[in-house]
């Protein structure tokens, strides 16, 4: 397949050496990238769950791959995006944890990542949605009343739509092209994560103003009030430009719809970073009620019209056959994150987690065992692969696919496995890495844990976080919920794992 596509875009080159510039870029494969906040392995009806309804998602699948064992590299937000979009484990790093919404960039402006790929190839790249990698040059330094740099366009995408960090996190406003959207300036906006603003009401001292979401008990989101929801951090002024969370996935969906209309002319690569189904968990009121879950159950059929509108876009210019659509999650699912949204009562048989253990901040198979469908109609059928696949391969897959160099140091730890990614081949990596509190090796039948000190459970979100001061080892294919510990039983398997892991983290010393 590998040398098919090679091929193919050989001829192309050929071909646009005689003049014919359109033919080139008609035929490269768009690329889009639909990362879900917290959606996990059992949230979506095409991995097995009869508790919810993703059409959109089942008709992507229809056309494409859908993987059982596909991975992000850790389990939570910025680690996860990190590695993705850079190509490096975030945890060669001691700075890319869960980034605060006036962090600096995580991502510096001279890596290389997977858009600066796509855009030195002549590709138009976008980023639409959820950030949370940092804007600026240092935590509080930002400009956020003129031009926040350096930002997205300095890490290769040319066109930005973005939340700063999270739903919960200020500053709760949009940044087009690192400038804040609607922005007053006889209003400026301030933000810190240091001091409240005086004068300015905070959701601990006044319940009474949180009439859309409440925080649950003991889970702080107790700052700043915006749109009758307390959040994480303190903000004052920018009233003009506040987003409504309600609005948010019609936003960013629309953003997204005419960057594809914009650039329906040449090969795009779309980074479409959903909010849904993070906190607070706010559908338009056209999704309220409607999944019988509460507003979690709701969200994530307000993530499945935003896929179907991706889809409804690339139909109406004819770019379905040649888009290739990677539709993933950060990490794995949570119930209750920190608001009182009826997530935990009105769950019944759901399992966000599908048949994994944990969720979450966590390092059983939940935490980063995610959803992971492929689809390009012009080269994938309707497969289930059980390959072992990672998201840190993105990157080494897709510059394969274009015939890219990647400059020597950069994405050190991506590989190709555009041949996995295809359904060609239902194998995938040797082993992946995962990250939570501790880090894993798995070579998808047996994982090691390594022996951690972190908390077993996490009381607030009710996650089993997988830590333990004893080593474990699973076998996955007898044991998918993670409950046996053989490490006593197999130690030359756990030694094995361990020289994995150990050989991977020594390529920081070189
Ligand atoms: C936690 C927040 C949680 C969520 C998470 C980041 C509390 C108690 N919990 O600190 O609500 O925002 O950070 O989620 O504040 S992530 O998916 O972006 O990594
Ligand atoms: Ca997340």
């Amino acid at each position: 397949m590998k040398k098919t596509i090679a091929l193919s875009l050989g001829t192309t080159l050929l071909v646009s050496c005689g003049g014919n510039e359109k033919k080139q870029t008609e035929q490269r494969p768009n690329v889009i990238v639909i990362l879900a906040d917290d959606i996990g392995y059992g949230d979506l009806s095409c991995n097995g769950e009869p508790t919810i309804h993703t059409p959109n998602v089942e008709k992507l699948a229809s056309r494409g791959v859908r993987f059982t064992d596909a991975h992000a590299v850790a389990a939570t937000s910025t680690p996860s995006r990190y590695s993705l979009l850079t190509g490096q484990y975030a945890w060669r790093r001691n700075d890319t944890g869960i980034a605060t919404g006036d962090a600096g960039m995580v991502i510096r402006p001279e890596q290389t990542t997977i858009a600066d790929m796509f855009r030195n190839n002549g590709y138009a790249t976008g980023a639409v949605g959820k950030w949370h990698l940092g804007l600026g040059d240092k935590a509080g330094t930002q400009n956020w009343n003129g031009f926040i740099t350096p930002g997205p366009t300095d890490i290769g995408f040319d066109y930005s739509y973005i939340m700063a960090a999270t739903g919960d996190r200020v500053p709760c406003v949009y940044v087009e092209n690192q400038r804040i959207v609607n922005l007053d300036p006889n209003d400026p906006i301030e933000v810190s994560y240091k001091e409240p603003f005086p004068g300015e009401p905070l959701g601990k001292d006044h319940p009474e103003m949180l009439y859309v979401q409440k925080p649950s008990l003991n889970h702080g989101h107790n700052q700043a009030i915006v749109n009758g929801i307390s959040r994480i951090g303190y903000m004052k002024g920018g009233k003009q430009a506040l987003w409504v969370d309600e609005n948010i996935a019609d936003s960013i969906t629309h953003h997204a719809v005419e960057f594809i209309e914009n650039n329906h002319d040449k090969p795009f690569f779309l980074y479409f970073a959903t909010n849904d189904i993070h906190v607070p968990r706010v559908p338009h009121p056209r999704f309220a009620g409607k999944s019988g879950m509460g507003p979690r159950g709701d969200a994530i059929l307000e993530f499945d019209w935003s896929v179907g509108q991706i889809m409804e876009a690339l139909e109406k210019h004819g770019l379905t056959e040649n888009t290739l659509i990677i539709l993933t999650s950060d990490n794995g699912p949570v119930v209750d994150d920190g608001y009182q949204d009826q997530a935990v009562e009105l769950l019944g048989d759901h399992r966000p987690w599908g048949p994994f253990r944990g969720g979450k901040y966590s390092i059983f198979e939940a935490g980063t065992r995610i959803p992971f469908v492929v689809s390009w109609p012009a080269e994938t059928k309707q497969t289930v692969s059980s390959a072992l696949v990672s998201q840190i391969d993105l990157f080494g897959s897709l510059a394969n696919l274009l015939g890219a160099d990647i400059p020597e140091g950069a994405a050190p730890d991506t590989r190709n496995q555009l041949d996995a990614l295809l359904g060609k081949d239902l194998k995938g990596r040797d082993y992946i890495v995962e990250q939570a509190g501790s880090l894993s090796v798995s070579n998808g039948t047996w994982k090691y844990i390594t022996p951690g000190k972190g908390a077993a459970y996490n009381r607030l979100t009710n996650t089993e976080l997988g830590n333990n001061p004893e080593p474990q080892l699973y076998n996955l294919k007898e044991d998918i919920g993670e409950k046996n510990n053989l490490a006593a039983q197999y130690p030359e398997k756990v030694e094995e794992l361990k020289a994995i892991l150990e050989k991977e983290r020594s390529i920081l010393k070189r």
